[in-house]
């Protein structure tokens, strides 16, 4: 319930944030550029070796060809599907078309590797057959060899994935926090209210989600170490990213608590973090990793970057707790 309330707060945010009408299509030509690009390569492939007669190679989906460029890959026992699970439980996977929220029947039957996706840790973990975890709430999931490389309450806390691709593909780098973000974090906050001359920088993180050459910076600030039940006015903790679109830098909020006054009855402090970057759906482009707490209990959230025009969007969760 709370958490709904919170993940409405945030979309209105978010919706704020990248509502700002542009005729400007770079979208489209940016997710349309790697197709032809793609297409254009093997077509002259075959042209040049005639051994390869059949121009069906060229029909190959976009979505492999867009995988191509993530040649490589990493040896391990992978599930059937791209299994992505948090320490209590399975959040789902990218099916080659769509994202799939947790089904009963996980894709694994015990003993797949799974690839840790996470700034607490990293490697590759051992998920053991389907079972439940997180009890009462018994969500459908995998003990893993390691949880603990996933983080841990309060966070940050990532996910590990069954799947073989890079899951790194472009540059992602941990950051000391400046005066300059700093200075981004002042600015959100007070953008909503509030007024803090020096927000306390936690995470800084500089990535090229989709690898176009333009980094993004993803900023996490919070004043709560451990969440409690009473929100208090000035509490803060938010995770924003600043990406460049069309020319402008927007700011994108993933999960905020910004409190101007007292919390009403029933409202509890979260606190928000980056748990892992990584490419979740083996496109080739990075999806964000949210890790929110709470007293009682934690959930991550995959956020991808859809294209200009959507921004970010939330694709799968998984959560334990009261
Ligand atoms: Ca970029
Ligand atoms: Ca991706």
């Amino acid at each position: 319930m709370r958490r709904a309330l919170a993940g409405a707060v945030v979309l209105a945010l978010l919706v704020a944030a990248c509502g700002r009408p542009s005729a400007e299509d770079t979208t489209t030509t940016s997710s349309t550029l790697p197709e032809e690009s793609t297409t254009t390569t093997s077509t002259t492939t075959s042209t040049t070796s005639t051994t390869t007669s059949t121009t069906t190679t060229t029909t190959i989906p976009p979505t492999t060809t867009t995988t191509a460029p993530t040649a490589s890959t990493v040896p391990g026992r992978w599930a059937s599907r791209p299994l992505i699970v948090a320490p209590w439980g399975a959040l789902g996977w990218w099916d080659g078309s769509k994202w799939v929220g947790t089904v009963a029947s996980l894709p694994v039957s015990g003993g797949e590797d799974y690839q840790v996706v996470s700034f607490a840790g990293s490697g590759i973990v051992r998920g053991g057959a389907p079972t439940e975890l997180c009890e009462p709430v018994f969500n459908p999931g995998v003990e893993l060899s390691d949880p603990a490389r996933l983080g841990e309450w309060p966070g940050p806390v990532g996910v590990a994935i069954s799947a073989p691709w890079i899951v790194q593909p472009h540059l992602l780098e941990v950051l000391a926090p400046t005066s300059t973000h700093i200075g981004h974090a002042r600015e959100l906050l007070a953008s909503h209210g509030l007024d803090i001359a020096a927000p306390i920088v936690k995470q800084v993180l500089r990535v090229d989600l989709e690898g176009d050459g333009v980094n993004e910076v993803v900023v996490v600030a919070a004043n709560i170490e451990q969440p409690f039940w009473t929100v208090n006015p000035g509490d803060y903790s938010v995770a924003f990213m600043r990406k460049v679109v069309d020319g402008e830098v927007q700011t994108l909020i993933l999960g905020g608590l910004i409190a101007t006054a007292p919390g009403g009855e029933g409202d509890i402090q979260y606190v928000y973090s980056i748990g892992g970057i990584g490419d979740l759906n083996g496109d080739g482009k990075m999806e964000i990793v949210l890790h929110g707490s709470y007293y009682e209990g934690e959930w991550v959230e995959i956020w991808e970057y859809v294209n200009d025009d959507l921004g970010l969007m939330r694709r799968l969760s998984a959560g334990c707790g009261a």
